[in-house]
């Protein structure tokens, strides 16, 4: 076994953050340390927290984080930043509000950002829950900022998906285009505290009746993070959810889908990492591009043919 993968399942946090470096670097040992890693997974929850930028994700996070520790629950947090090429980004100011966490050795969080990850970043947080679920955290929550393809992937794998929204903030419409209202199993309507929020709440209601969800219908909880309010009730309505996908099997079959989508993906990732090696090694290749004929068409698939024979 990796030496890393050992060390995390002695719940050794120092291993655990270097795991993930060497996840975020897409490191050559990669492969094989997370192959090791995937025997000792022990299935955490895994909770998606998206939403708009601002939408208050952090501090609920940071709320729920409180909560699930006084009920004795170990939890890791991993923030994932699209934005930062450095890792960092949002650290800086999830670490202000997380502070009082960081001496908890029940409490790890990490932010994620991109580096040279070959499969990106959706690919490397994947990766980077595995690696706190080996480590045994009873739960895993995931924050990433509602925008695009790369966080609808990462919220593909979490079991549990909560989609922040703020009342009169307009982002509805927006969330529905982005085709984000689909990969909610609950509505969090945070900042409650301020108005507009019994016309959000309409507005979810009237989606869904529009929508027509089959199976789970999403739940919509009203949530104050600055004042510590909703917590219980959001709790309640993740471990609905989880009951849900248990008694369902749902569950079961989510990750199966996703395990086979891996497959694909990490398939896709050595294919990459071959091309880069050729392309590197031959560089003649361009002299042949000089010929005002040249045709890339042609080329590609006469070169790729070439590949295949003396693979
Ligand atoms: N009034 C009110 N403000 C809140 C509430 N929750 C969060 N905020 C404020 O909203 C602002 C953004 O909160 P964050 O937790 O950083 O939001 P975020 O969604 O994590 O933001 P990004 O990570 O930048 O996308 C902060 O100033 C919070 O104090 C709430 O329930 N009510
Ligand atoms: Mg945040």
């Amino acid at each position: 076994m990796h030496s890393l993968a050992e060390k995390i399942q002695q719940q050794d946090m120092r291993a655990l953050a270097r795991a993930i470096s060497l996840i975020e670097n897409d490191d050559p040992e990669k492969l094989d340390l997370m192959s090791d890693i995937f025997s000792i997974q022990k299935k955490a929850h895994h909770i998606g927290i998206t939403g708009s930028p601002g939408a208050g994700k952090s501090s609920l996070i940071n709320r729920l984080l409180t909560y699930l520790r006084g009920k004795g629950l170990t939890v890791a947090v991993i923030a994932v930043d699209p934005t930062s090429p450095f890792s960092g980004g949002s650290l800086l100011g999830d670490r202000t509000r997380m502070n009082q966490h960081f001496l908890d050795p029940g409490i790890f969080i990490r932010s994620m950002a991109t580096r040279g990850s070959l499969g990106g970043l959706a690919r490397a947080t994947k990766d980077a829950i595995r690696v706190c679920d080996a480590y045994g955290f009873d739960i895993i929550l995931v924050e990433t900022v509602g925008v695009g393809q790369s966080e609808l992937d990462v919220m593909k794998v979490v079991d549990t998906t909560g989609l922040v929204l703020t009342p009169n903030s307009g982002d509805v419409l927006q969330i529905f285009k982005a085709g984000i209202m689909e990969i909610a199993d609950l509505f969090i309507i945070n900042k409650a505290d301020l108005p507009g929020v019994v016309r959000l709440k309409a507005t979810l209601e009237e989606y869904m009746m529009i929508a027509q969800p089959k199976g789970w219908s999403p739940l919509i909880v009203k949530t104050i993070s600055t004042e510590n309010k909703g917590m219980e009730e959001l709790w309640k309505g993740i471990e609905q959810h989880k009951s849900y996908l248990f008694e369902t099997r749902q569950g079961e079959e989510r990750r199966l889908k996703q395990l086979e989508l891996e497959v694909y993906e990490l398939i896709r990732e050595e294919i990459w990492r071959d091309v880069e090696r050729r392309v590197q090694s031959d560089q003649s290749k361009v002299e042949q591009l000089r010929d005002p004929e040249a045709d890339p068409y042609q080329l590609a698939r006469e070169w790729y043919g070439v590949w295949k024979g003396d693979s």
